[in-house]
């Protein structure tokens, strides 16, 4: 009877095991240009892990939900323009302010599988004419560190056969070619730990990659505290 108040007051088996255990969940990204299959495979990792009986849940940024996401939507959309300053450092901002829901979601040992972060972040505005790594790397540095960054690598030829490119801004193929060297730049930053997955083939001989690279780093980031990026 007492066991069972106890796994009550911690919302489940699930909780209290993972309280006893001490162990937190992995934070897990997931980089490449767009129509690599980012989206596609997020989702089936967080499935899959769920399956296995893994606590997992999915994040996307830009979230497009909070107050910070809804002008980034707006600007992507092409609705409002602004300043690429700005919008760099709102990006930024749209990350930080979910940073205290990461930590959370971690230390309750939920892995964290995210579509696009920082990464994209650099990626994109360094594109655009002016811009340094550097420059754009200072608003990310220090965020949680992901334990599991894996670039899907797709020639951008191959993504644009992957269907047309939509409406939204930064959609066009010429800006894309140099968001995937801005994005290879960044890979030869060893302070991280990237994967290079070959996003050509089939989408479940993809996922087998994803889900294999992920249960390894799950196991090895549950007894070491959570990095700060770029630090
Ligand atoms: P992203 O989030 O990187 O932009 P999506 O996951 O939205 O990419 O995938 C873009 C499109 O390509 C979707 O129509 C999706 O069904 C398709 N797709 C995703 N992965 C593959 C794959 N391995 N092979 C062929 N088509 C794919
Ligand atoms: N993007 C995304 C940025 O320019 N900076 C960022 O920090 C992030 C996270 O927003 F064009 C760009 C990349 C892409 C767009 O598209 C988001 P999706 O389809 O929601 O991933
Ligand atoms: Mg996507």
């Amino acid at each position: 009877m007492a066991l069972i108040k106890v796994l009550y007051s911690f919302g489940g088996t699930g909780k209290f095991w993972r309280f006893i255990n001490c162990s937190r969940g992995a934070l897990i990204v997931l980089e490449g240009v767009d129509r690599a299959g980012k989206t596609t495979q997020c989702q089936k990792l967080v499935q899959a892990l769920q399956q296995s009986g893994q606590a997992a849940e999915m994040m996307r940024f830009p979230d497009r939900a909070t107050k910070i996401g809804q002008l980034i939507s707006s600007y992507l959309e092409k609705k409002s323009n602004l300043e690429d300053h700005t919008v760099h450092l709102l990006f930024s901002a749209n990350r930080w302010e979910m940073v205290p829901l990461i930590r959370q979601k971690l230390e309750e040992g939920i892995n964290l599988v995210v579509d696009r972060y920082a990464f994209s972040g650099v990626a994109f505005t360094s594109a655009k004419p002016g811009f340094t790594l550097e420059w754009c790397m200072n608003p990310d540095m220090g965020l949680p560190k992901p334990d599991l960054v894996m670039f899907l690598q797709l020639n951008p030829s191959m993504a644009e056969n992957r269907g047309e490119y939509g409406i939204e801004r930064y959609e066009t193929s010429a800006f894309q070619r140099t968001v995937q060297q801005r994005f290879e730049e960044l890979m030869q930053d060893s302070s991280v730990n990237w994967k290079v997955i070959d996003a050509a083939r089939t989408i479940e001989e993809v996922h087998k990659d994803i889900k294999l690279l992920s249960e390894d780093i799950i196991s090895l980031a549950q007894n070491q505290p959570v990095g700060e990026l770029w630090r």
